[in-house]
């Protein structure tokens, strides 16, 4: 075989060049955890800080153990006085929810932090693996393969959420046949709610000597709605997911005056909260972005935001500039207000005619549903083109709910904003192209800023463990100056909402505030970046170089720090 044949075939399974340098690069450590020039476990002692319930009685009703035992006080991880050996701890792993970059880090820093004396083991594919008892040594080699790389493969990943009684019995099956003392979840704010049950129902009478399994959480989602302002500036996998969408979305901005020819329509992932879009648009700059949460506190109808995408557009379209990029949420059409009202109603309406409605053309069904819906929504739902009422009848969930994620809001936006600059300016050109980036951005090699953060997590949760806490979610803090390892009670964390009609007790998501720095910053500035172009194309994550130390904006913003650059 030819030299440069037998090379290619060396580089399969994960090993191209810049896969086997990567797993070289040495991840900045938390001096907290240095001793000596080596991993070392810490202590953990009160950080003189709070989180608190709006529901605090109703969640010490259901949380006795962890109330009692954390409270609401938040750990900071501190220097040990003295080196002790902590020996024969067997703790599992699990990867819960979609992927996010850095999940191999957060298993490599357990790995590390437990050293030789003590076991890591694997959950295969997630919460579902642990009910069936599926699980693994971690070996050395492994970890040597995994580190700095993206995805979840290693482990594998669900989104089975342990509810039902005989599930948590399953649980403690499997704690006790695989000898645990610690399982470590990795995921979002319901993942993270997950536990905190989790930890409650493992409290005690687990083990032979009657003691229980600890239970931490580790932040992750690329979403970013798992944020505690101060206390936990980001969820992992943000940085990675918003610097590989502001990538392509910088290139796609310098297509736009090069091409001079289309607007680009583009959903950026992010289920319900739109830091993810403010992210981007911060690190872009687009002509427009929306702001999902914006639109629900001032209450804007479709048509107000159909009409401020238009204005822009014509606005463009005077200066010469038939082209520009919109940054749509993938959430939004669930934060429109007449829109979720409208909904609300269809899906009862659909479920009452059900019958009546099958076999029948479009047209018809509007007549049925015009005799149940009230008028504004069914002047609402008429308004809409005709795919998106077909799909709003047919895309339901088995529990009749329409899958808004599936409905595609950027062809929706195209398609009324048509209509509008036509009817208002109809010489204006206005050629379009949509798009959706998505899984393109969870599964990446993690950033630099993520492959640190999730290493030191993953030392703050093998430290947890050592330390013997349970009903925490680690933490990393002061990004800017050095870092801080916190360690935040869980059950404090859960608040009561109503979801799917009833009360559950849920760690809330975090969505953009309207009065945090990073949003006031996009305000001051989008009137500008609307009118000239001024947008930027970051480029490639970099993990060489002066930019490879870049944290997000909006996190740097929010946290009120001078610089973006994370210092460790
Ligand atoms: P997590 O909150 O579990 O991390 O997942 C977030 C997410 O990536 C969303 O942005 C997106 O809407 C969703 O997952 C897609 O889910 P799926 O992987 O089931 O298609």
């Amino acid at each position: 075989m030819a030299a440069l044949e037998k090379y290619l075939n060396s580089t399969e399974k994960g090993r191209s060049l810049f896969e086997s340098e990567i797993r070289k690069i040495k991840t900045p450590v938390c001096k907290v955890f240095i001793r000596g020039g080596k991993i070392t476990p810490v202590e953990f002692k009160a950080a003189g800080l709070t989180v608190n319930s709006k529901d605090a009685e109703k969640v010490k009703a259901k949380f006795p153990y962890l109330i009692e035992k954390n409270g609401n006080k938040i750990l900071a991880g501190t220097a040990a006085r003295a080196r002790t050996k902590i020996k024969n701890k067997r703790v599992a792993v699990l990867f819960s929810g979609g992927p996010a970059a850095g999940g191999h880090n957060v298993v490599a820093g357990i790995y590390d932090m437990l050293g030789a004396d003590n076991t890591l083991l694997g959950v295969k594919a997630g919460p579902k693996g642990l009910i069936k008892g599926d699980l693994f040594e971690i070996k050395a080699e492994d970890i040597k393969r995994i580190r700095n790389t993206g995805g979840f493969d290693y482990l594998g990943s669900d989104r089975t959420k342990i509810k039902t009684p005989e599930q948590f019995e399953a649980v403690k099956k499997t704690c006790r046949d695989n000898k645990l003392d610690a399982l470590v979840v990795v995921g979002g704010d319901d993942s993270n709610t997950n536990a905190a049950f989790l930890a409650e129902y493992l409290a005690g009478n687990i083990k032979e000597d009657g003691s229980g399994v600890q239970v931490i959480g580790v932040p992750k989602t690329i979403d970013g709605d798992l944020q505690i302002g101060k206390n936990l500036p980001i969820s992992f996998g943000f940085d990675t997911a918003t610097k590989v969408y502001s990538e392509m979305v910088g290139n796609i901005l310098q297509d736009t005056p090069s091409s001079r020819k289309y607007w680009h329509f583009i959903k950026l992932m992010g289920r319900a909260a739109s830091h993810v879009a403010l992210e981007v648009a911060l690190q872009t700059k687009p002509a427009v972005a929306l702001i999902s949460e914006e639109i629900a506190e001032k209450n804007m109808s479709l048509n107000q935001i159909i009409e401020n995408i238009a204005g822009v557009v014509i606005e463009r379209s005077k200066q010469g500039k038939n082209y520009g990029v919109v940054v749509v949420p993938e959430g939004v059409i669930e934060f429109i207000p007449e829109m979720t009202r409208m909904l609300k109603e269809l899906n009862q309406a659909v479920a009452e005619h059900e019958q009546e409605l099958e076999n029948k053309d479009l047209a018809e069904k509007r007549d049925i549903l015009s005799e149940t819906l009230d008028s504004d929504n069914m002047a609402l739902f008429a308004s809409l083109p005709e795919y998106i009422q077909e799909m709003m009848l047919f895309d339901r969930d088995a529990h009749g709910n329409l899958q808004v994620s599936q409905i595609p809001t950027e062809r929706l936006l195209i398609d009324m904003v048509k209509k509008h600059v036509k009817k208002q300016s109809p010489d204006v050109k206005f050629a379009t192209l949509n798009h959706f980036f998505g899984y393109e951005g969870r599964c990446g090699v993690p950033s630099l800023f993520d492959a640190a953060y999730t290493y030191n997590l993953g030392l703050a949760a093998g430290a947890l463990a050592l330390a013997g806490k349970t009903g925490y979610m680690a933490s990393f803090t002061g990004l800017d100056q050095g870092g801080k390892i916190l360690a935040i009670p869980l059950a404090a964390l859960l608040n009561v909402e109503v979801r799917h009609g009833k009360d559950e007790m849920v760690i809330e998501k975090s969505l953009v505030e309207l009065d945090s720095p990073a949003f006031k910053y996009f305000v001051k500035n989008r009137e500008r970046w609307a009118e000239a172009d001024l947008f930027n194309s970051p480029g490639p994550r970099q993990l060489w170089g002066p930019s490879a130390k870049q944290m997000p904006v909006t996190v740097a913003l929010n946290q009120g720090y001078k610089t973006l650059e994370f210092k460790i």
